[in-house]
């Protein structure tokens, strides 16, 4: 087994097709790709921050509103200043990037230009060929660059099935000031919604603070993965923020089997936050098994169904902060009642929250962060 070709994909600044990068990061994962998807209307500078901190081999940018040949010489000019040169850039924008422009775009550094017309597969064998390759690195001077590639070396180990799977040997009193946040739930409760708000009222409450996010998703079976959290996380753009997206690369629970170890490296590395986001997990999961975490938080719909679901969700019993998020919904009140009923049950201290994410200045987002600090 060897690693996946891991590549990140973005809309630039003041353009918002993404149709066409829709699809294509669809084609590219089903062979095999991950893909960490950052979205739309993007900075050159948010593209290469997060280009070094997910370690991806390349940055493949869709663009069709114009200033092409400026805005990807501007990606490529800060690779270069970050001494990341070695991650490639390559892009296409059907009718709107001529191949004169292409031309000059290809003397400013980019590798390549599709145009309309290209298959999907053809531009799928081009990646893996292209980027399937080791490449030859460039010394990785920034902190940001250094930790990125640790953790590159703990992801590929375990697709290699090189590292035992062993518990990590961190400790968490080892761990210092450092704080570890777990959050869980299932999908399309809102969680990377929600911790997009928490970083950034940590980030507003303590200027000095600096957060880590490692992020889950899916890994489709036996292909690649569409790593897009950070598509949702707009606050969380920010250099006091280092962010990593993971695939589950075959794990069921919600984690994958390099997690522990990437945990206790980001835990043991001077931030003040480490947040962990599971993928969307089912009732029986209970994916924060380590004991590097201070405080777990399951995050819920309000549309759980019947009241007697709530008895098969075994995180109920086991998160210290259960949250009911989307309470403008209709039935967030009743939500809330039944939870806390549920959780009367539990001998041990749960807090239940409400909370709109979405909304701006949420009253319980802001309770929510208070709680996850308390103990500091
Ligand atoms: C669909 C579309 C829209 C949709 C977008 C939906 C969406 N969510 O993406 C809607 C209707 C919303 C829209 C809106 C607008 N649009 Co428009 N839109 C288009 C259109 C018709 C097709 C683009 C597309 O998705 N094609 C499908 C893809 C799969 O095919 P393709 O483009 O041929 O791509 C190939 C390669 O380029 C490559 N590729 C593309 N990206 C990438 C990335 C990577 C990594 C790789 C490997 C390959 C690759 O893949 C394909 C291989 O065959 C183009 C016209 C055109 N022909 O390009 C105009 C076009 C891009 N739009 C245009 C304009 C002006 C606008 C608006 C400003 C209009 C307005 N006044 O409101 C808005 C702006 C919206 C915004 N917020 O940015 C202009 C841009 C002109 C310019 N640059 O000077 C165009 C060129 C139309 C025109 N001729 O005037 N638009």
């Amino acid at each position: 087994m060897s690693a996946p070709v891991r590549i990140l994909t973005a809309v630039p600044i003041c353009d918002g097709h993404d149709s066409a990068i829709n699809t294509i990061n669809l084609e590219f994962i089903r062979h095999g790709i991950e893909v960490v998807y950052l979205g739309f209307h993007r900075y050159a500078g948010d593209i290469v921050r997060a280009a070094i901190q997910e370690d991806v081999g390349a940055i493949g940018i869709s663009s069709y509103n114009g200033g092409h040949v400026e805005f990807f010489a501007e990606v490529v000019r800060q690779l270069k200043k970050y001494n990341a040169a070695d991650i490639k850039v390559f892009g296409g924008g059907g009718g709107t990037i001529t191949h004169d422009d292409q031309r000059i775009m290809q003397r400013n550094g980019v590798d390549k230009i599709f145009f309309a017309g290209t298959s999907l597969g053809d531009m799928t064998q081009w990646v893996r060929q292209r980027y399937g390759t080791a490449r030859k690195r460039s010394l990785g001077k920034s902190p940001d660059m250094k930790l990125a590639r640790k953790l590159t070396e703990i992801e590929d180990s375990y697709a290699q099935r090189k590292r035992p799977r062993k518990k990590s040997a961190a400790k968490r009193h080892s761990l210092g000031k450092t704080r570890v946040l777990g959050f869980t739930g299932p999908g399309g409760a809102g969680k990377t919604t929600l911790i997009d708000e928490i970083v950034l009222r940590l980030l507003q409450r303590e200027p000095k603070a600096s957060v880590a996010i490692l992020s889950h998703d899916p890994s489709v079976v036996g292909a690649g993965a569409l790593l897009g959290d950070r598509a949702t996380m707009i606050n969380s753009q920010d250099d006091r923020v280092f962010m990593r997206s993971m695939a589950t690369r075959g794990q069921a629970g919600g984690l994958s089997p390099a997690t522990e170890d990437c945990l206790a490296l980001l835990a043991q590395s001077d931030f003040d936050y480490v947040i962990i986001e599971t993928v969307g997990t089912g009732q029986e999961a209970m994916p924060f098994q380590s004991k590097l975490i201070d405080q777990t938080v399951l995050v819920m719909n309000p549309d759980y169904g019947a009241r007697l679901q709530l008895q098969k969700i075994v995180m109920l019993d086991l998160a210290d902060i259960v949250v009911v998020n989307k309470s403008d919904l209709d039935r967030a009140k009743t939500a809330a009642n039944e939870i806390e009923r549920r959780l009367e049950g539990s001998k041990r201290e749960q807090r239940l929250i409400s909370t709109v994410a979405k909304r701006h200045r949420d009253r319980g987002v802001d309770k929510l962060c208070d709680l996850l600090m308390e103990k500091k």
